[in-house]
């Protein structure tokens, strides 16, 4: 990827596409729709394997990386957007991160009819202390109910959970937090900590959703997630000592859905999130 910015335009997209095929299973996939003159929502924070999805709505525009307003063969990315073009991706994976450099992770962008428009948008990458695994969007969820792209199982909202992390993966720290989003408001939620990935990390079907967490299991605390579906745990969540240095532990989220939905068993879980503590 290190010659990315040399290629044609053409030939980024399509590599950029293959080696989107790679990560997908354990990496996330965020949309960014264009509608009108604006890329909405116009600043996503991502972590290192993510692609970033751009969806067309309309008329003629581009995705360009840069903020100088001009296309001129120094881009990170490029690609169109427009009626024979209608999504364009980016994974944001460690060799494109290494090839393309950007302070902070900070990688601006604008489409180059409309930048004198103000049309711009900005990814930024940060490293997650974690990867995910056991996600729900294929052919094994409990009944037909998958989620999208690195989510569990869908609820009765109609999508899947997801777990993510923030902080260090140092186990004497200690300031490893997870957020939760994708759950359902009100009903409650719990974070649990498991030393095994079920069924080689495919997971098995467990209420609405999969297990993917398990062996020995610690529960690490009940929160009542937010009108967004959206909870916090952490930090401080190791006072028990549950992991230590070299120690690799698997989190996951259950939480209630108790009306309305899919496979009616009350439950549902996110994917699944291991870390390996240093
Ligand atoms: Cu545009």
């Amino acid at each position: 990827m290190s010659s990315l910015r040399n290629l044609t335009r053409l030939s980024a997209v399509l590599t950029i596409s293959l080696a989107l095929t790679s990560t997908l299973a354990s990496a996330d996939v965020i949309v960014v729709n264009q509608f009108g003159l604006a890329f909405d929502p116009p600043d996503v924070t991502i972590a290192t394997g993510d692609t970033v999805r751009w969806i067309y709505n309309g008329g003629n525009h581009d995705v360009v990386e840069g903020l100088d307003g001009t296309v001129d063969g120094d881009e990170a990315f490029f690609g169109l957007l427009d009626a024979q073009n209608t999504v364009f991706e980016v994974t944001f994976d460690a060799a494109f991160v290494a090839a393309n450099p950007r302070p902070g992770g900070l990688y601006d962008y604008f489409c180059s009819p409309h930048f004198n428009f103000g049309m711009v948008g900005s990814v930024t990458v940060v490293d997650e202390p974690g990867t995910s695994f056991c996600d729900c969007s294929g052919s094994n969820s409990p009944c037909s109910n998958p989620g999208g792209a690195g989510e569990g199982c869908a609820n009765a909202g109609g999508s899947g959970a997801m777990i993510s992390g923030t902080g260090s993966t140092s186990a004497s720290a200690d300031d490893i937090t997870f957020n939760g989003s994708g759950m359902l408001s009100g009903q409650a939620a719990l974070l649990f900590v498991g030393t095994i990935q079920v069924n080689g990390g495919l997971g098995l079907s467990f209420g609405d959703g999969l297990r993917c967490a398990g062996g020995q299991v610690t529960r690490l605390g009940v929160r009542i997630p937010n009108g967004s579906g959206a909870a916090t745990w952490g930090p401080g969540l190791n006072s028990a000592s549950n992991w230590g240095a070299g120690d690799t532990r698997h989190f996951q989220i259950w939480y209630r859905d108790t009306v309305g939905g899919p496979c009616g068993n009350q439950f549902n879980v996110s994917n699944g999130y291991s870390v390996s503590f240093n």
